[in-house]
């Protein structure tokens, strides 16, 4: 991911679940990919992608750009470890390069799963951009398990650069930090990789805007560029 990234010099993972009311998403967002791939380092598609064009919807969205970005299922996946395994080898055959799978289950030993040569990564979410009274109080436990089970990275919400740092902290260089809630969820483009994320991931703020290359193009400004 952070190879793809540095040749295209891009810290931003867009997320595509917005679509114009009465446009056709698998159209819109082909578009949208076609307009401003060279900004991105990723893609990320989740359930409302899913139920909009279906799986093989997104398995031509996947095999359209999977040359120039990475892209990542976000299920957000939370289950017993079998049926996580399951859904990660469906997630590998769709062609996606990463999934994001909740931590919170704790209940894994391995979740890593490789199919005809590939590995699909996967990124455990550790802290949300939401705040919620529970959400936290057990972030050290988290981390240390994303750790634990090797993962390529964990996800941390944009809103909480505190948060994020400290993330950084226990986490060390052993997995990218990707940071959703940039934009319309209030954090400022950059401030989580000024906090010690890898990636930040946006989404209406670019799709939903008028002009999606021009919004785009503003945002990245703000970034360091990568030098992994
Ligand atoms: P937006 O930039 O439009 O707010 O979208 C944020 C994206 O990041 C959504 O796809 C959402 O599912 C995801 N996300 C988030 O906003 N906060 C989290 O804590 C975890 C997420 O995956």
């Amino acid at each position: 991911m952070k190879k793809l990234a540095a040749e295209k010099g891009s810290r931003v993972i867009l997320a595509l679940d917005y679509y114009p009311p009465g446009k056709d998403p698998l159209d819109f967002w082909s578009q949208l990919l076609d307009s401003v791939d060279d900004l991105l380092a990723g893609v990320k598609l989740g359930l409302p992608a899913l139920l909009s064009v279906g799986p093989e919807g997104l398995r031509e969205l996947v095999e359209s750009f999977s040359d120039s970005n990475y892209f990542i299922a976000d299920f957000k996946l939370a289950d017993i470890e079998d049926v996580v395994r399951t859904a990660a080898q469906r997630i590998l055959r769709l062609g996606f390069d990463g999934a994001i799978v909740h931590l919170f289950p704790m209940c894994y030993s391995r979740l890593a799963e490789r199919e005809a040569g590939r590995s699909l990564d996967i990124f455990g979410l550790v802290s949300m951009s939401c705040r919620s009274p529970l959400m936290d109080l057990h972030l050290e436990d988290l981390v240390d398990y994303a750790v634990k089970l090797d993962l390529a990275g964990v996800v941390v919400g944009a809103t909480k650069p505190e948060i994020v740092k400290r993330v950084r902290e226990l986490l060390g260089q052993r997995g990218v930090i990707l940071s959703p809630g940039v934009g319309v969820q209030g954090a400022e483009p950059g401030s989580a990789v000024r906090a010690g994320a890898d990636f930040e991931i946006l989404g209406r703020s670019v799709a939903a805007s008028p002009s999606p290359r021009q919004a785009l193009e503003k945002i990245v400004k703000a970034y360091p560029p990568p030098r992994w």
